[in-house]
């Protein structure tokens, strides 16, 4: 059961409630919790808390704001006994970043790791037609063990405060939706699939895993119409389309997998999900979607806005795909975590390619410079040890959760490590060579080069498939009137590229500079809308004179909350929208450039 990561569905074998809602809530600072009997008599002294939310923001003192260490959530669950028989289980969405799970004060399960589901098996436990006790710890500390790496101190006052090695807030809590599933022990536990495409004809690869050996399996593949188009029979197998609708980007087509489990002539399960039949390759220079070249052109977002934190929000997903759509974008990429699976379910939807990040980011002591960080290589601590299994079991967990997406194009295995020192490579040999068949699909897995990782410096240059680089010339260095030797280092940078052996391509998956929404200035200024035109166009020339750059994802979507310091006014400002996702002046010039880009711009 751990190991199910499906996307709930309900239908008259499975049940699926959410329980959303106002929780108790309560924080724990000298960890007592257990020792007084919360997981068997719910919290002391509770307050109401919004699930999903992060509980942050809502405080109006800054001590509850800050809040680290652990803190407790708990619910009253009526279960009825229409589910009896059923394997009983609890999916939360995401819990941050440590969660420990009770029902009616049995331990049932521990996770780790802030931005992907877990399901905890509470059958045993479970009480028909009564309320059940649902209690779960929680705690946000960072570690360098841990993903995202920071540290966490006492202040003086006994207070304990997390330091992110990164630069988005801690925001903590239950951030995605918690369900309670009844599912048939005979059921369907995980399928993939995987398309290739032979002429006019797809083939679709289907794998079908069950709970239960016995089980037949019947799979259907339906079109948009419902007719069945194609359909297999055991747990793999091949589905063969011919003349497919092709998932395309900007341009999708979703057909219906059915997936239905007999033993003995009875149905004992389905399950349903809608796929894409698309294929995705790196050749040469080139990324290709069903054999096209693609250019990419969108962003690096966050999840994050105002009073919930990093709460999944369906009314802001939806805006922003409003805006990234308005914007003549086509791609984004996760920075710097797995998003909620309803932002896959808009992609595939609306035809965007997504580069799929883990929560590695943080990896380089300087990334906290700003922060007043150590300058030594990350990779040189004792802690990677630790660090390398939770790294592993995070990419385990994304490339199983949200394998099936046709939108998923890409994975990125880190954000800006430091890969300017020798030690890293050891890690990253194995990171790579453990991670490589974990998806059916073989999609290219990447991660992004920090400004300090540049083509002389970085010892990693071998292992991405393709190159995500993040540059801030104009930005944290060369900037204001200087940005014309900012715009030479950065072309002096990619001479570079262009002269090397090197045949993949390069995506700018960061660049851009910090914009105060309204500060208007002639001449510009560094923080005003003028400058943050100029700099996007001096990118924009730099990305057209290189035939190898095949993708532009500037630093951010929108503004987004980071810890306070004296290089932030109230979080990072890079933002093409504002917080509150209206455009700043910059979204008007590069709409314009974007909509006159095809998808397969330089082919
Ligand atoms: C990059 C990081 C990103 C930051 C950005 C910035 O990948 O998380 O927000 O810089 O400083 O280094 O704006």
């Amino acid at each position: 059961m751990e190991k199910e990561l499906l996307y709930p569905v309900m239908n008259q074998y499975r049940f699926d409630q959410k329980l959303d809602g106002l929780w108790d809530f309560q924080f724990d600072e000298a960890a007592q919790g257990d020792a007084q009997g919360w997981p068997e008599n719910g919290l002391s002294a509770a307050i109401q808390m919004p699930v999903p939310a992060s509980f942050n923001d809502f405080f109006t003192d800054k001590a509850s704001r800050e809040y680290t260490g652990d803190f407790w959530y708990a619910k009253r669950v009526f279960v009825l006994s229409t589910l009896k028989g059923r394997t009983i289980a609890l999916r939360f969405g995401a819990a941050t970043h440590r969660a420990v799970v009770y029902v009616n004060g049995q331990e049932i399960r521990r996770h780790e790791g802030g931005f992907l589901p877990f399901t905890a098996d509470i059958t045993a436990e479970v009480k028909f037609d009564q309320e059940n006790l649902v209690v779960v710890k929680l705690n946000n500390e960072l570690h360098r063990d841990a993903l995202p790496a920071g540290d966490t101190t006492v202040l003086k006052n006994g207070k304990k405060m997390a330091k992110p090695f990164f630069d988005f807030y801690n925001y903590s809590g239950l951030n995605r939706s918690v369900h309670l599933l009844a599912l048939p022990q005979d059921r369907v536990t995980d399928y993939t699939v995987t398309t290739s495409l032979v002429g006019q004809t797809a083939h679709v690869a289907y794998r079908v895993t069950t709970s239960q050996a016995t089980a037949q399996v019947t799979v259907t593949l339906q079109d948009v119409d419902g007719t069945v188009v194609a359909t297999g029979h055991g747990r793999q197998g091949d589905l063969v389309v011919d003349q497919p609708h092709l998932w395309n980007v900007r341009a999708a087509y979703l057909y219906t997998l059915h997936i239905q489990l007999t033993t003995a002539d009875q149905v004992v399960d389905e399950y349903h999900d809608q796929i894409g039949l698309r294929t995705v390759k790196i050749e040469g220079h080139q990324i290709l979607v069903n054999g096209k070249p693609v250019y990419l052109k969108g962003f690096g977002r966050h999840e994050d806005s105002i009073y919930a934190g990093r709460a999944f929000d369906l009314n802001v997903e939806k805006r922003d795909f409003e805006l990234m759509k308005w914007m003549g974008a086509n791609s984004f990429r996760t920075s710097h975590y797995p998003y909620d699976e309803e932002v896959y379910r808009f992609a595939d939807r609306e035809g965007f390619l997504i580069i799929d990040e883990v929560p590695a980011v943080g990896f380089k002591m300087a990334a906290a410079s700003f922060l007043g960080g150590l300058d030594q290589s990350f990779f040189d601590g004792d802690w990677t040890t630790a660090l390398y299994q939770k790294h592993l079991d995070q990419i385990t967990d994304m490339i199983h959760r949200d394998k099936n997406h046709p939108s998923v194009l890409a994975w990125s295995l880190l954000n800006e490590p430091d890969t300017s020192s020798k030690s890293a490579v050891p890690y990253f040999e194995k990171l790579f060579h453990d991670t490589k068949d974990l998806d059916p699909d073989q999609r290219p897995r990447t991660f992004t080069l920090n400004e300090d990782d540049t083509f002389e410096t970085s010892y990693c240059k071998q292992f991405p498939d393709f190159y995500l680089l993040n540059r801030y010339p104009g930005w944290y260095h060369k900037w204001g009137y200087e940005i014309s030797d900012g715009e030479a280092g950065l072309r002096a940078e990619l001479d570079q590229w262009q002269a090397s052996d090197i045949d993949k391509p390069v995506v700018f998956s960061e660049f851009g500079a910090d914009t105060e929404p309204g500060l208007h200035k002639l001449p510009s200024v560094m923080w005003s809308e003028e400058y943050q035109i100029e700099l996007l166009q001096m990118f924009d020339r730099v990305f057209d004179s290189y035939d190898f750059i095949r993708g532009e994802q500037p630093w951010n979507l929108a503004d987004f909350q980071t810890v306070e310091g004296n290089m932030r006014v109230n979080g990072n400002k890079k933002g093409l929208f504002t917080r509150d996702r209206q455009p700043k002046a910059a979204a008007f010039y590069l709409r314009q450039r974007w909509h006159q880009i095809h998808n397969d711009f330089k082919n």
